[in-house]
C-alpha cells in the first residue's frame, strides 16, 4: 500500500482548549460560565470543523473591486470573498460585538466576547478586523455624548440582525504617517450650512466595503499636529449604495490580510458627522485604538493557538525515523515552548480584557483605569511580537508542508505578522508605553504591585522559579528606567524596546504563575504551572543596560 500521510485535523476549538477552559473557569462566576458555555461550545465546534472547511476551501478567494460598470459609471463596489460574507452574518449573529454592549454579564461581558472571538478569528481569516474596529467605534460614540450618533449609528454596530448589523472602519493612515497620525492631512470644510465635507487621501483604510468609518481631519485654520485634528463619522453609501464623495483607487496587495479589502481612498467633499469637538481628534479616537488593540492582541492568542493545534495534532499522524513526530523529544521540547508562549498571550489578552470590561461596568478605581492605560500597549506589543514567532515555528513543526500553500498553513504566518505591525508597530507602542511609564508612577508601581501580587501567590514550590524570575525582571525595569531616565532621552527611547517587553512578559509570567496556583489548588491540574515554568525560560528578562546607543550609528553607518 502507498505511503498516505493523513492531514492535520481540529476537534472542537473550546472542548480542546484545556488553557481557556480552565481561565474562564478561575474568571467567571460558575452561573456565568454555566451561561455562557453552550454557547462557547457550539462555536468551538463551528470554528474546528464547517467553518474552518470552509476557510480551506476560500483559500484562493479574494476581495475585488470592481470600479467602472459595464456603461462606463464608476461604481466602485468591493465584493468579499465567501467565507467573509459567512462570517459577517456569523459574527452578528453570534454577538461578536453586540455581547460587550449587552452587557448581560456586567464586568464579565468583555471576557464573554473575547472567548467568543477567541473561537471565531482563526477561522474566519482576520474577519477580526472589522468586528475590531466596529467594536471601537461603538465604544468611541457610546461615550462620545453624540445625541444622533447614538441614536441613529449604534444600534446598527450593536445588533444581532445580519440585515441591520453594520461594521464601521477605521481611517487614520494616509501617506505622511501611520504612525505620525498628528501629520495628517485630510481637511474638513464646513459646507453652508452645518454639514462637514472631507477632503484628502486615506492610505490604507482596512474593511473598506463597511457602511460606515471614524476618521480624522483638519478643520480648515486648525493648526498643524494632532490637537488641530478632529475626528469625524462618515456613512459611506446613499440610500442608493452609490459611495459619498469617496473613490476607492485600488485595493492594497499585501503579504497576508489578502482577504481584508484594504484600500486606498480619495475622499472629495465626503459629508461627515463631527463626533465630539472641533479638535483633539487623536484623543479622541483613542478609546477606538484600546479596543482594537485589545482585539489585536486576543487574535494573536488565538492565531497562536491555531498553529500549536495544528502541529500538536500533525506531531501524533506524522511519522519520521521510526516514529511520530510526538515521541520525539526535540519536537516535543519544541511544541511545549510554543505552547507556553500559547499560554501566555492568553493570560495577557484576557487580563487586559477583564480590566476593559470593569472599566465600562464602572468597577474601575483611577488607579485602575491608569493600570490599565499602560497595560493596554504592553499587552498589544508583547503578543504581537510572539504571534509571529509561534506562527513561524508552527509552520515549520510540518517541515516542507508547511511552506506549501495548498496545505492552508503558510497564511498563519502572513496574517500573524499583521499583528506586530497594524494598530502601532512593535517600536511606537513601546515609545507610547515608556512615556506612560515616565509620566504617570500610578500606572507604573500599579503594574509592578499587579506582577508581584501574582508572584506572591505562588506557594507551590514547582512555582519557585517562574515567580522570582518574573518578580526579579519587573524590578530590574524599574531599576533601568530609573537609570536611564538620568542618562538622557536617547538611552531611554533606544531601550524602550527592551524594557516595555521585560515588562509584558513579566506580567504574562505573573499572571501565568498566579493561574497555575489556582489550577495546582482547585483543578489539581499540573498542566498550567507546567507553561509557567516552560515561559520563565523563554526570555522575559530582556534589559541590557551597557548597550550603547553610539554602536546603533557605528552599526548603521555606510
Ligand atoms: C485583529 C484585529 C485588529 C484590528 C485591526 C484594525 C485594522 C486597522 C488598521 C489601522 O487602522 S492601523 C492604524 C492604527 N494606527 C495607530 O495605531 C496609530 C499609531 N500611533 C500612535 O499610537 C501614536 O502614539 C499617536 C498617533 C497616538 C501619537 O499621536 P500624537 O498626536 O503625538 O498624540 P499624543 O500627544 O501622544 O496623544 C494625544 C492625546 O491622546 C493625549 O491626551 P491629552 O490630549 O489629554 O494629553 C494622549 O494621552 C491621548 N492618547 C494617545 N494614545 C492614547 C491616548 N489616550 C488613551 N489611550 C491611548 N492609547
Amino acid at each position: 500500500m502507498p505511503f498516505r500521510q493523513e492531514p492535520p485535523r481540529l476537534g472542537n476549538q473550546y472542548e480542546t482548549d484545556r488553557a481557556l477552559r480552565s481561565y474562564l473557569r478561575r474568571a467567571l462566576p460558575p452561573e456565568v460560565l454555566e451561561e455562557v458555555e453552550p454557547e462557547l461550545l457550539d462555536l468551538g465546534e463551528l470554528a474546528g470543523g464547517e467553518l474552518y472547511r470552509m476557510q480551506l476551501a476560500d483559500r484562493l478567494n479574494e476581495p475585488r473591486l470592481t470600479q467602472w460598470d459595464a456603461w462606463g459609471e464608476r461604481v466602485d463596489l468591493i465584493e468579499v470573498s465567501p467565507l467573509w460574507r459567512a462570517a459577517e452574518r456569523l459574527a452578528a449573529e453570534r454577538g461578536l460585538v453586540a455581547t460587550a454592549y449587552e452587557r448581560k454579564h456586567g464586568a464579565h461581558s468583555r471576557l464573554h466576547q473575547f472567548a467568543l472571538a477567541y473561537l471565531f478569528t482563526p477561522s474566519t481569516d482576520i474577519y477580526s478586523c472589522p468586528l475590531a474596529m466596529t467594536d471601537g467605534a461603538a465604544r468611541v460614540l457610546a461615550t462620545s455624548g453624540n445625541d444622533l450618533l447614538v441614536r441613529e449609528v449604534l444600534p446598527h454596530l450593536v445588533s444581532r440582525d445580519p440585515e441591520e448589523f453594520w461594521t464601521s472602519g477605521q481611517w487614520m493612515t494616509e501617506l505622511t504617517g501611520g504612525s505620525d497620525v498628528g501629520a495628517s492631512e485630510t481637511v474638513a470644510r464646513l459646507d453652508g450650512g452645518d454639514v462637514w465635507r472631507l477632503y484628502g487621501r486615506k492610505w490604507f483604510t482596512s474593511a473598506a466595503a463597511s457602511q460606515a468609518a471614524l476618521t480624522l481631519a483638519r478643520p480648515e485654520g486648525n493648526p498643524t499636529g494632532g490637537r488641530g485634528l478632529a475626528l469625524f463619522f462618515v456613512e459611506t453609501r446613499d440610500a442608493e449604495g452609490r459611495l459619498r464623495g469617496i473613490r476607492i483607487e485600488r485595493l492594497k496587495e499585501k503579504l497576508g490580510t489578502r482577504k481584508v479589502p484594504t484600500a486606498e481612498l480619495t475622499l472629495e467633499g465626503t459629508p461627515a458627522v463631527l463626533v465630539k469637538g472641533t479638535t483633539d481628534g487623536v484623543r479622541d479616537i483613542a478609546p477606538m485604538l484600546n479596543v482594537t488593540r485589545l482585539w489585536n492582541a486576543v487574535s494573536a492568542a488565538a492565531l497562536m493557538r491555531r498553529g500549536v493545534a495544528l502541529a500538536r495534532d500533525y506531531a501524533r499522524r506524522r511519522a519520521a525515523f521510526g516514529s511520530t513526530l510526538a515521541e520525539k523529544p526535540l519536537h516535543a521540547d519544541t511544541l511545549a515552548g510554543l505552547q507556553a508562549e500559547a499560554e501566555a498571550a492568553l493570560q495577557l489578552a484576557f487580563y487586559a480584557a477583564g480590566l476593559t470590561g470593569r472599566e465600562e461596568a464602572g468597577e474601575l478605581d483611577e488607579q485602575g483605569a491608569r493600570l490599565l492605560r499602560l497595560v493596554m500597549p504592553l499587552v498589544k506589543l508583547t503578543t504581537g511580537r510572539a504571534a509571529v514567532h509561534v506562527a513561524s515555528e508552527a509552520i515549520e513543526a510540518f517541515g516542507g508542508a508547511g511552506y506549501v500553500e495548498d496545505t492552508g498553513l503558510p497564511v498563519i504566518l502572513r496574517d500573524g505578522q499583521v499583528l506586530s505591525i497594524w494598530e502601532g508597530t512593535t517600536n511606537v507602542l513601546s515609545l507610547d508605553a515608556l512615556h506612560t511609564s515616565l509620566k504617570d508612577n500610578v500606572a507604573l508601581y500599579s503594574l509592578l504591585a499587579e506582577i508581584e501580587d501574582c508572584a506572591a501567590s505562588a506557594r507551590d514550590e514547582r512555582l519557585a522559579i517562574p515567580a522570582r524570575k518574573a518578580r526579579s525582571a519587573a524590578v530590574n525595569a524599574r531599576a533601568w528606567l530609573t537609570w536611564a531616565a538620568g542618562e538622557g532621552q536617547v538611552k531611554l527611547e533606544a531601550g524602550a524596546r527592551r524594557f516595555c517587553m521585560t515588562l509584558g512578559r513579566a506580567l504574562a509570567l505573573a499572571l501565568l504563575t498566579r493561574h497555575a496556583q489556582w489550577s495546582l489548588d482547585s483543578e489539581r491540574d499540573p498542566r498550567a504551572a507546567a507553561a509557567a515554568r516552560r515561559f520563565a525560560h523563554n526570555g522575559i528578562d530582556l534589559i541590557i543596560s551597557d548597550i550603547d546607543p553610539a554602536d546603533a550609528n557605528l552599526l548603521l553607518s555606510e
